[in-house]
């Protein structure tokens, strides 16, 4: 990359990995471009950056053209993973929402508040996972899109109210799923034999355990229920477990967290590159620049290595936190 980059670039570039719409991401690469020095050794960037930008804008221009009226159910995923929230009427969804994100979905007291999907962003330490509020399943009628948007998501937040029948609404929501061959990427092996069917994974949230007086019914609903399902109980009321209940997010959306750290500087550690597990020193090259794929030569790790600064391979499996130096 070249080094002779004003300052300002790389913060616009940080804002451009955090923006989080295609309109934010446009005006971004247009500032960058703008205020990048124009001569032989900024090129290939600058070749790279119009490509994205040509990019973004065909893909806002056919969103115009085609004209039709964009479904409230069709959402861009955003952040470092997506999860959609599933239940019953009444346990908490909305409010589940309101109080982890920065969105506001109704809340009401009366069961069926939800028509359409709200998303929001969750903080999860230095990462954002988007959060989907959407209608409750239990009703007369199920939007058939609601069941492509979770069939196309991350991760599935399945949530019982530990107040009415939780064990009830837990059955009845994973058939929900199940006839229409969803299942939960746990038990996927149970389903084999059947075509057609899709994985997601799964996490059960029992809300409004609001304090330690309910702390018991919690434990009894772990006895009573034979899968373990490594659930996770929370009140959405009083931010009870929330910490737990982001923990069990990330587990379970299966990423690690890798820094970039320009050679002899301090790597930023508050803006993460995010990668699915098991992602390699080649694969991360790659979403910190095409250059550094094309041209990488070594690489040092901190973190998961035997010793600081280890030189590593290309193909070598980063873990959560690990620090990368990269050189070409
Ligand atoms: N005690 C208690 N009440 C809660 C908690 N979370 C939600 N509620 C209440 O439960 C009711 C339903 O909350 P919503 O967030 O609207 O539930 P929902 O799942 O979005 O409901 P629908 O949109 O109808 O599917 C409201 O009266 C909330 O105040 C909680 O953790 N503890
Ligand atoms: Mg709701």
């Amino acid at each position: 990359m070249p080094t002779n980059l004003p300052p300002e670039y790389f913060k616009i570039e940080e804002q451009y990995r955090a923006a989080k719409t295609p309109g934010e991401k446009i005006t971004c690469l247009d500032d960058m471009l703008s205020i990048i020095p124009k001569h032989k050794g900024t090129d290939r960037l600058r070749g790279d950056l119009r490509r994205k930008l040509a990019k973004l804008k065909d893909a806002a221009q056919t969103r115009k053209k085609t004209g039709r009226q964009e479904s409230a159910f069709h959402i861009d995923k955003e952040g470092a993973g997506q999860a959609v929230i599933i239940g019953h009427a009444n346990v908490g969804k909305s409010s589940l929402v309101a109080a982890l994100t920065n969105a506001a979905p109704e809340v009401a007291a009366y069961p069926f508040t939800t028509w359409t999907p709200t998303p929001g962003m969750m903080l999860i330490e230095n990462i954002q996972v988007q959060l989907i509020d959407t209608p409750p399943l239990n009703g007369d009628y199920v939007e058939p899109e609601l069941t492509n948007l979770i069939r196309r998501t991350d991760l599935v937040l399945l949530v019982v109210d530990l107040q009415a029948y939780p064990i009830q609404q837990l059955e009845d929501t994973l058939a929900f799923l199940e006839e229409r061959r969803i299942v939960p990427r746990r038990i996927r092996d149970r389903y084999t034999s059947q075509l057609r069917v899709i994985s997601i994974p799964l996490l059960v949230v029992v809300n409004k355990n609001d304090d330690e007086s309910s702390d018991g019914d919690f434990e009894v609903l772990c006895e009573l229920i034979e899968e373990d399902w490594q659930m996770v109980s929370v009140s959405a009321k009083t931010g009870r477990n929330f910490d737990r209940l982001k923990q069990a997010v990330f587990e379970r959306l299966e990423i690690v967290r890798v820094y970039s750290k320009p050679p002899g500087k301090e790597p930023d550690l508050s803006s993460p590159f995010v990668m699915k597990k098991g992602g390699t020193v080649e694969q991360f090259a790659g979403k910190v620049h095409q250059d550094f794929l094309a041209n990488l030569k070594s690489a040092r790790v901190w973190g998961s290595a035997t010793h600081d600064g280890q030189m590593v391979g290309r193909d070598y499996v980063l873990q959560d936190g690990d620090v990368v130096e990269l050189r070409t």
